[in-house]
Protein backbone atom coordinates (compact mmCIF):
# COMPACT_ATOMS: atom_id res chain seq x y z
CA UNK A 1 0.00 0.00 0.00
CA UNK A 2 1.31 3.37 -0.84
CA UNK A 3 1.80 5.51 2.35
CA UNK A 4 2.84 8.77 1.17
CA UNK A 5 -0.25 10.24 -0.52
CA UNK A 6 -2.07 12.85 1.34
CA UNK A 7 -6.11 12.96 1.83
CA UNK A 8 -8.03 15.94 2.77
CA UNK A 9 -9.91 15.26 5.95
CA UNK A 10 -12.73 17.92 6.40
CA UNK A 11 -15.27 18.51 9.27
CA UNK A 12 -18.17 20.34 9.40
CA UNK A 13 -20.61 20.01 12.17
CA UNK A 14 -24.30 21.62 12.47
CA UNK A 15 -27.29 21.86 15.20
CA UNK A 16 -30.06 22.72 12.91
CA UNK A 17 -29.18 24.53 10.52
CA UNK A 18 -26.49 26.41 12.45
CA UNK A 19 -23.08 25.78 11.93
CA UNK A 20 -21.12 24.68 15.41
CA UNK A 21 -17.72 23.85 14.05
CA UNK A 22 -15.26 23.13 11.39
CA UNK A 23 -11.66 21.96 10.64
CA UNK A 24 -9.59 20.41 8.26
CA UNK A 25 -6.56 19.08 7.76
CA UNK A 26 -4.21 17.42 5.06
CA UNK A 27 -2.65 14.18 6.23
CA UNK A 28 -0.76 10.79 5.12
CA UNK A 29 -3.02 8.22 5.08
CA UNK A 30 -1.48 5.70 8.30
CA UNK A 31 -2.63 9.40 10.01
CA UNK A 32 -6.65 9.06 8.70
CA UNK A 33 -8.19 7.19 11.78
CA UNK A 34 -6.61 9.28 14.11
CA UNK A 35 -7.15 12.72 12.81
CA UNK A 36 -11.28 11.61 12.46
CA UNK A 37 -11.27 10.49 15.73
CA UNK A 38 -9.96 14.04 16.46
CA UNK A 39 -11.99 16.09 14.67
CA UNK A 40 -15.06 14.09 15.94
CA UNK A 41 -13.98 15.00 19.24
CA UNK A 42 -13.46 18.84 18.50
CA UNK A 43 -17.10 18.45 16.94
CA UNK A 44 -18.64 17.36 20.22
CA UNK A 45 -16.81 19.44 22.62
CA UNK A 46 -18.37 22.96 21.47
CA UNK A 47 -21.02 24.25 23.97
CA UNK A 48 -23.89 23.45 21.80
CA UNK A 49 -23.49 19.76 21.04
CA UNK A 50 -24.62 18.94 17.07
CA UNK A 51 -27.00 16.94 15.12
CA UNK A 52 -24.92 16.36 12.69
CA UNK A 53 -21.15 15.78 12.11
CA UNK A 54 -19.96 15.49 8.24
CA UNK A 55 -16.26 14.28 7.57
CA UNK A 56 -15.10 14.30 4.51
CA UNK A 57 -11.91 12.01 3.39
CA UNK A 58 -10.82 12.83 0.26
CA UNK A 59 -7.27 11.77 -1.54
CA UNK A 60 -5.37 14.33 -3.05
CA UNK A 61 -3.89 12.21 -5.27
CA UNK A 62 -2.50 14.28 -8.36
CA UNK A 63 -3.64 17.06 -7.19
CA UNK A 64 -0.97 19.52 -7.43
CA UNK A 65 0.70 20.53 -3.78
CA UNK A 66 1.85 23.98 -3.08
CA UNK A 67 4.38 24.23 -0.09
CA UNK A 68 4.56 27.63 1.36
CA UNK A 69 6.07 29.47 4.20
CA UNK A 70 3.90 30.87 7.04
CA UNK A 71 3.48 34.62 7.20
CA UNK A 72 5.59 36.35 9.76
CA UNK A 73 3.56 37.22 13.23
CA UNK A 74 3.61 40.43 14.83
CA UNK A 75 0.56 41.75 17.32
CA UNK A 76 0.30 45.45 17.16
CA UNK A 77 -0.60 46.25 20.91
CA UNK A 78 -3.79 48.37 20.36
CA UNK A 79 -6.03 48.98 23.72
CA UNK A 80 -9.66 48.85 21.93
CA UNK A 81 -11.84 49.16 19.20
CA UNK A 82 -11.44 52.01 17.95
CA UNK A 83 -7.48 52.36 17.61
CA UNK A 84 -7.38 48.61 16.47
CA UNK A 85 -9.61 49.37 13.68
CA UNK A 86 -8.02 52.31 13.13
CA UNK A 87 -4.17 50.64 13.22
CA UNK A 88 -5.78 47.80 10.74
CA UNK A 89 -7.58 50.29 8.52
CA UNK A 90 -4.00 51.90 7.98
CA UNK A 91 -2.30 49.06 7.39
CA UNK A 92 -4.62 48.36 4.38
CA UNK A 93 -4.30 51.56 2.95
CA UNK A 94 -0.92 51.49 2.88
CA UNK A 95 -1.36 48.67 0.88
CA UNK A 96 -3.09 50.42 -1.98
CA UNK A 97 -6.40 49.76 -0.81
CA UNK A 98 -8.56 52.53 -0.85
CA UNK A 99 -10.81 54.42 1.70
CA UNK A 100 -13.61 53.49 0.33
CA UNK A 101 -12.77 49.87 0.50
CA UNK A 102 -11.12 49.56 3.34
CA UNK A 103 -14.04 51.36 4.73
CA UNK A 104 -16.82 49.36 3.27
CA UNK A 105 -15.35 45.84 4.60
CA UNK A 106 -15.26 47.09 8.05
CA UNK A 107 -18.90 48.01 7.63
CA UNK A 108 -20.07 44.44 6.64
CA UNK A 109 -18.47 42.85 9.02
CA UNK A 110 -19.39 45.04 12.12
CA UNK A 111 -22.80 44.39 10.71
CA UNK A 112 -23.04 41.04 9.55
CA UNK A 113 -21.66 40.74 6.17
CA UNK A 114 -24.30 38.18 4.25
CA UNK A 115 -27.46 40.10 2.72
CA UNK A 116 -29.52 38.71 5.68
CA UNK A 117 -27.31 40.53 8.44
CA UNK A 118 -26.38 36.99 9.40
CA UNK A 119 -22.35 36.34 9.69
CA UNK A 120 -21.50 34.72 6.43
CA UNK A 121 -19.90 31.14 6.80
CA UNK A 122 -16.86 32.09 4.15
CA UNK A 123 -15.11 35.90 3.10
CA UNK A 124 -16.39 38.25 0.93
CA UNK A 125 -14.33 39.38 -1.84
CA UNK A 126 -13.67 43.22 -2.14
CA UNK A 127 -12.47 45.43 -5.06
CA UNK A 128 -9.72 46.64 -3.51
CA UNK A 129 -10.22 50.19 -5.45
CA UNK A 130 -13.76 50.61 -5.19
CA UNK A 131 -15.13 49.01 -2.41
CA UNK A 132 -17.61 46.65 -4.52
CA UNK A 133 -18.08 43.04 -3.29
CA UNK A 134 -17.47 40.42 -5.75
CA UNK A 135 -17.78 37.32 -4.30
CA UNK A 136 -20.12 35.33 -6.60
CA UNK A 137 -22.65 34.20 -3.66
CA UNK A 138 -22.49 37.22 -1.03
CA UNK A 139 -24.71 34.65 1.53
CA UNK A 140 -22.25 32.42 2.01
CA UNK A 141 -19.34 33.67 0.45
CA UNK A 142 -15.84 32.16 -0.54
CA UNK A 143 -13.66 29.23 2.22
CA UNK A 144 -10.53 28.95 2.17
CA UNK A 145 -10.04 25.11 2.25
CA UNK A 146 -7.19 22.48 1.74
CA UNK A 147 -4.92 23.71 3.81
CA UNK A 148 -2.78 22.51 6.80
CA UNK A 149 1.20 22.47 8.38
CA UNK A 150 3.77 19.91 7.76
CA UNK A 151 3.91 17.71 10.99
CA UNK A 152 7.40 19.33 11.77
CA UNK A 153 6.30 23.32 10.73
CA UNK A 154 3.31 22.37 13.28
CA UNK A 155 5.41 21.92 16.05
CA UNK A 156 7.93 24.41 15.07
CA UNK A 157 5.29 27.31 14.80
CA UNK A 158 3.51 26.01 18.19
CA UNK A 159 6.61 26.35 19.94
CA UNK A 160 6.91 30.15 18.72
CA UNK A 161 3.60 31.45 19.05
CA UNK A 162 3.97 29.39 23.04
CA UNK A 163 7.57 31.60 23.39
CA UNK A 164 5.32 35.10 22.79
CA UNK A 165 2.08 34.13 24.77
CA UNK A 166 0.02 32.94 22.13
CA UNK A 167 -1.46 29.25 22.67
CA UNK A 168 -4.63 29.37 21.00
CA UNK A 169 -5.52 26.94 18.21
CA UNK A 170 -7.68 29.83 16.47
CA UNK A 171 -4.48 31.56 16.10
CA UNK A 172 -2.19 28.91 14.17
CA UNK A 173 -5.64 28.09 12.48
CA UNK A 174 -6.10 31.70 11.02
CA UNK A 175 -2.17 31.81 10.24
CA UNK A 176 -2.18 28.81 8.30
CA UNK A 177 -5.80 30.40 6.14
CA UNK A 178 -4.15 33.60 6.11
CA UNK A 179 -0.96 31.93 4.69
CA UNK A 180 -2.79 30.22 2.00
CA UNK A 181 -4.72 33.28 1.14
CA UNK A 182 -2.00 35.57 0.48
CA UNK A 183 -0.70 33.70 -1.84
CA UNK A 184 -3.82 33.84 -4.10
CA UNK A 185 -3.52 35.35 -7.74
CA UNK A 186 -4.95 38.83 -7.35
CA UNK A 187 -4.89 38.97 -3.84
CA UNK A 188 -3.84 42.27 -1.85
CA UNK A 189 -5.01 41.56 1.88
CA UNK A 190 -7.02 40.09 3.95
CA UNK A 191 -8.79 41.23 7.21
CA UNK A 192 -10.52 39.30 9.49
CA UNK A 193 -11.79 39.17 13.17
CA UNK A 194 -13.65 36.28 14.80
CA UNK A 195 -17.48 35.82 14.85
CA UNK A 196 -17.02 33.96 18.33
CA UNK A 197 -18.08 36.26 20.95
CA UNK A 198 -15.83 35.53 23.12
CA UNK A 199 -12.47 35.93 21.56
CA UNK A 200 -11.94 39.68 19.66
CA UNK A 201 -8.46 39.54 18.35
CA UNK A 202 -8.16 39.80 14.55
CA UNK A 203 -5.78 40.08 12.30
CA UNK A 204 -4.82 42.19 8.81
CA UNK A 205 -2.82 39.74 6.45
CA UNK A 206 -0.85 39.99 3.01
CA UNK A 207 2.76 38.86 1.58
CA UNK A 208 3.98 42.24 2.26
CA UNK A 209 3.23 42.97 5.73
CA UNK A 210 2.75 39.31 6.92
CA UNK A 211 0.47 38.80 9.51
CA UNK A 212 -0.47 41.72 11.98
CA UNK A 213 -2.71 40.83 14.69
CA UNK A 214 -5.01 42.99 16.60
CA UNK A 215 -5.79 41.72 20.56
CA UNK A 216 -9.33 43.60 20.24
CA UNK A 217 -10.72 44.39 17.04
CA UNK A 218 -14.37 44.05 18.21
CA UNK A 219 -16.07 44.64 21.28
CA UNK A 220 -16.77 41.14 23.59
CA UNK A 221 -20.16 39.64 23.18
CA UNK A 222 -20.72 40.22 19.73
CA UNK A 223 -21.48 37.50 17.32
CA UNK A 224 -20.41 39.21 14.10
CA UNK A 225 -17.44 38.42 12.47
CA UNK A 226 -15.79 37.55 8.99
CA UNK A 227 -13.28 37.62 6.62
CA UNK A 228 -12.60 40.25 3.56
CA UNK A 229 -10.32 39.58 0.59
CA UNK A 230 -8.93 42.39 -1.20
CA UNK A 231 -8.20 41.74 -4.78
CA UNK A 232 -6.59 43.81 -7.49
CA UNK A 233 -9.39 43.76 -10.24
CA UNK A 234 -7.87 44.31 -13.00
CA UNK A 235 -6.19 41.40 -14.75
CA UNK A 236 -8.18 39.33 -11.87
CA UNK A 237 -9.34 36.02 -13.27
CA UNK A 238 -12.16 35.23 -10.39
CA UNK A 239 -12.58 31.47 -11.51
CA UNK A 240 -8.68 31.13 -10.63
CA UNK A 241 -8.31 33.01 -7.53
CA UNK A 242 -11.74 30.98 -6.45
CA UNK A 243 -10.29 27.85 -7.58
CA UNK A 244 -7.08 28.20 -5.98
CA UNK A 245 -9.27 29.64 -2.44
CA UNK A 246 -11.20 26.41 -2.33
CA UNK A 247 -9.67 23.66 -4.34
CA UNK A 248 -5.69 24.00 -4.66
CA UNK A 249 -3.74 21.26 -1.74
CA UNK A 250 -1.61 23.61 0.58
CA UNK A 251 0.81 22.48 3.36
CA UNK A 252 2.80 25.36 5.26
CA UNK A 253 5.92 23.41 5.38
CA UNK A 254 8.03 26.20 7.19
CA UNK A 255 7.07 28.61 10.20
CA UNK A 256 7.84 31.62 9.85
CA UNK A 257 9.11 34.56 12.63
CA UNK A 258 7.02 35.40 15.15
CA UNK A 259 7.61 38.53 17.31
CA UNK A 260 6.79 39.96 20.82
CA UNK A 261 4.27 42.25 20.68
CA UNK A 262 4.51 45.97 20.11
CA UNK A 263 3.09 49.39 20.46
CA UNK A 264 0.78 50.77 17.69
CA UNK A 265 3.53 54.27 17.46
CA UNK A 266 6.49 51.72 17.39
CA UNK A 267 5.13 49.23 14.75
CA UNK A 268 4.23 52.71 12.27
CA UNK A 269 7.63 54.31 12.60
CA UNK A 270 9.30 50.83 11.92
CA UNK A 271 7.33 49.41 9.07
CA UNK A 272 6.18 52.79 7.08
N1 LIG B 1 -12.61 30.62 4.46
C1 LIG B 1 -13.13 31.85 4.35
N2 LIG B 1 -13.75 32.48 5.36
C2 LIG B 1 -13.84 31.83 6.53
C3 LIG B 1 -13.31 30.52 6.73
C4 LIG B 1 -12.68 29.91 5.61
N3 LIG B 1 -12.15 28.68 5.70
N4 LIG B 1 -13.57 30.13 7.99
C5 LIG B 1 -14.20 31.15 8.58
N5 LIG B 1 -14.39 32.18 7.70
C6 LIG B 1 -15.04 33.46 7.94
C7 LIG B 1 -16.49 33.31 8.37
O1 LIG B 1 -17.19 34.45 7.94
C8 LIG B 1 -16.37 33.31 9.88
O2 LIG B 1 -17.54 33.82 10.45
C9 LIG B 1 -15.23 34.29 10.09
O3 LIG B 1 -14.35 34.10 9.00
C10 LIG B 1 -14.48 34.09 11.39
O4 LIG B 1 -14.12 32.74 11.51
O5 LIG B 1 -5.29 35.13 17.54
O6 LIG B 1 -11.15 32.49 14.70
O7 LIG B 1 -13.08 30.80 12.63
O8 LIG B 1 -4.30 35.76 15.69
O9 LIG B 1 -14.29 32.61 14.01
C11 LIG B 1 -8.40 35.73 14.13
C12 LIG B 1 -7.33 36.08 15.13
C13 LIG B 1 -9.31 34.61 14.54
C14 LIG B 1 -6.52 34.89 15.52
C15 LIG B 1 -10.22 34.30 13.43
O10 LIG B 1 -12.13 33.12 12.77
C16 LIG B 1 -5.28 35.30 16.31
C17 LIG B 1 -11.20 33.21 13.72
P1 LIG B 1 -13.44 32.22 12.81
MG1 LIG C 1 -16.05 31.11 14.25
Amino acid sequence: MATNLLYSIRMRATAGNQHVSGAERIVVSEKIDDTVQSLVARAREKKFSPDQIVIHVEILGTMPLRMLSALEVVTVNSPDVTTGRSAASRILRSLDISEQAVLAAINHLSNGAAPSGRTMRGAMIIDARTGDRMEPDQERGVRASRFDWTDDALEAINRKLAAIGLTHFRTREALALATKVAHAPGMVAELCWSDDPDYTAGYVASRATGYVRFPILKVPGDTRGGRAFFVVRNHLDMEKCISYLQTEAVLIADSGMCMPAIEPADYFRDSQ
